[in-house]
């Protein structure tokens, strides 16, 4: 789509705009009371549902704002950077599965927000991001705060639009919400210029909200053939990523699974699909999978692999990946299938649609032999957790708040050890309750993710669990989380140091740490007095599980400190390159 819209957009700069179908299908009648684009932004925003936007004003959005604050309908979360607002507004969309809004100006501010905005692409996040540019007359000029953020953002946008009069607002905000939420989901950005915020236009008709196209079908064939191919297989294994909790299809995913008895793996972003404690659950594959998940990946003869996209962290060496198995591969973005591996049955279409019309297609099976195999696989080759009553150990402090928290807690992370400890060890038992920066690895993105979540869900506590690097990224974030009273509890597991980076270090350059280790590390706690949220340090706790459950129940922001030991590894891990069944499974 982006092709699309650089050359209609870039060769028609110094034209005038080109009549869109509304210019058709609605003509104005001269009646019609006239309305700025500003105005007419916040109206197409209110059409389309949106109570709650994150963002930050700045000279060329003021006309967006100005209309924002009359007409007072929108909650305006003010973040103190912008990457907070598009990881708010993320968090958002993350937990509810409609599009984030964020905004911000022209400039630093746009500029601010384009890791946000990478960040949900490379996950599929709906997210509709508005920023001000400077007026038509100056663009091209240099201007103050001038950037060209139609260009900056053309590749890490599922579309973008400069927009040129005020009147094609009236299509462009719509279908930029359907473009948003449809297919496989992204972020579409609407660049807009300030005189065409304050462009007055008569509107005569309003068009009508933008919503997700229908699911995108399969044919019949298709799914008779990928139900036969599940029949005869012997040791099948369902693979679900990120994809499925898209398509909101992780209910039909379990009913297949436990109809065919097929052992099912997640990738990061697809955990919580199948819960951490079903007996068909195999966890996260890849990198820091489980040791027995990868081996029965190995031993697997058909991968039935559903929104998942064959990612590298994943994979490991993809011509060692699952040598043995056929391929169905389910996903709606077309151009995902046959990327990476070939498909002996690939399929184009909606998650849900495809696992749900499975589910009459197959017939019960129990598949003794091949689930005895995997439980002993489980038993030969185990996951390893030490030390998990210990709140020194970081397996400890993941169980430890997992056992104080319900499964309507939603958990976020930022990235580093942490994230992949929390991935293995957090018992996830429902998708979008897991909000993770997969794709991106976005260090700054657990808090206000946490925070966007916490909006969307007032009622829930939202868990970050953050490294003392990731926190530091987007730590301003405190005093929106401060401001709004959101319910999130960061838990801040400190290894003094770039844990991940130095754990690399350590076990592939001839342990030559280097800028990985802090030589000072702030007084956290101290910093959260400051930011007028509550902290507890565990170290310092008399009794620190009652402690923690008391900090996780008490409502508002809170930082849970908790130290630990910079030669912590997180294992297993395949090394990079290798193959997922060559793990490095101890301490170097
Ligand atoms: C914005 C950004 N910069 C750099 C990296 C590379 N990186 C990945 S993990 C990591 C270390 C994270 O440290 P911390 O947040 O303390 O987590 P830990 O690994 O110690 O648990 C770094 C630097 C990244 N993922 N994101
Ligand atoms: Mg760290």
């Amino acid at each position: 789509m982006n092709s699309s819209a650089t050359t209609t957009d870039r060769d028609s700069r110094a034209r005038p705009p080109p009549r869109t179908d509304r210019d058709v299908l609605a003509p104005v009648r001269a009646i019609a009371p006239r309305i700025s684009g500003a105005d007419l932004i916040v109206r197409l925003l209110e059409r389309q549902g949106v109570t709650t936007v994150a963002g930050i004003p700045g000279g060329a959005v003021l006309p967006l704002y100005d209309a924002l604050a009359r007409a007072g309908t929108i909650r305006h979360v003010l973040a103190r950077h912008e990457q907070g607002a598009g990881f708010i507004a993320q968090g958002m969309a993350r937990a509810t599965g409609r599009p984030g809004v964020c905004i911000a100006s022209s400039g630093p501010g746009a500029t601010n927000l384009i890791t946000a905005i990478a960040d949900a692409k490379l996950d599929s996040i709906p997210l509709v991001a508005i920023t001000g540019q400077v007026s038509r007359p100056l663009i091209g000029t240099d201007a103050f705060q001038e950037v060209n953020t139609f260009g900056i953002s053309l590749p890490v946008t599922k579309h973008n639009y400069l927009v040129r009069s005020a009147r094609d607002l009236l299509d462009i905000v719509p279908t930029a919400f359907t473009i948003a939420a449809s297919g496989r989901p992204g972020p579409v950005l609407i660049d807009v210029p300030k005189d065409v915020q304050n462009e007055l236009v008569e509107v005569a008709e309003w068009p009508r909200p933008g919503a997700p196209e229908a699911p995108r079908a399969a044919s019949e064939d298709a799914l008779d053939t990928a139900a036969e191919m599940i029949e005869s297989a012997e040791r099948p294994i369902l693979y679900l990523g990120g994809g499925v909790v898209g398509a909101d299809a992780a209910s039909a995913a379990l009913s297949l699974a436990e109809r065919s008895s097929l052992p099912t793996v997640m990738t990061l972003m697809g955990l919580g699909c199948v819960p951490a404690d079903h007996p068909l659950a195999l966890g996260m594959l890849g990198m820091h999978g489980a040791p027995y998940t990868n081996h029965a990946l190995d031993e697997c003869d058909l991968l039935i692999a559903v929104g998942a996209r064959f990612d590298d962290r994943a994979t490991g060496k993809l011509a060692e990946f699952c040598p043995r198995a056929a391929v169905i591969h389910v996903d709606v973005d077309a151009a995902e299938l046959g990327k990476l591996r070939t498909a002996e049955l690939a399929i184009a279409a909606d998650a849900r649609f495809v696992l749900e019309r499975l589910l009459p297609r197959v017939g019960a099976q129990p598949r003794s032999k091949w689930l005895a195999r995997v439980r002993e696989l489980k038993r030969a080759h185990p996951l390893k957790m030490p030390r998990l009553d210990s709140l020194r150990s970081p397996y400890g402090v993941v169980r430890a708040v997992a056992a104080a928290l319900d499964d309507d807690a939603l958990v976020t992370t930022d990235v580093g050890q942490h994230q992949m400890w929390v991935a293995q060890a957090y018992p996830l038992r429902r998708a979008r309750q897991w909000l993770t920066s997969g794709g991106l690895g976005t260090m700054g993105f657990g808090l206000p993710a946490a925070i966007g979540a916490a909006l969307a869900h007032p009622e829930r506590t939202v868990v970050s669990f953050s490294g003392d690097g990731s926190i530091l990224m987007n730590l301003q974030e405190f005093a929106t989380a401060a401001e709004q009273r959101a319910n999130v509890k960061v838990v801040l597991m400190n290894n003094r140091s770039l844990g991940l980076v130095y754990q690399q270090q350590t076990l592939f350059y001839g342990r030559r740490t280097f800028a990985s280790e802090y030589a000072r590390t702030p007084d956290f706690v101290a910093l959260m007095r400051g930011f007028g949220v509550d902290a507890l340090d565990l170290e310092r706790a008399a009794d620190p599980r009652r402690a923690l459950a008391e900090a996780l129940r008490a409502p508002g922001p809170c930082l849970i400190h908790a130290p630990i030991a910079t030669q912590e590894q997180v294992l297993p891990m395949v090394p990079p390159g290798a193959a997922n069944t060559e793990m490095i499974l101890s301490e170097a």
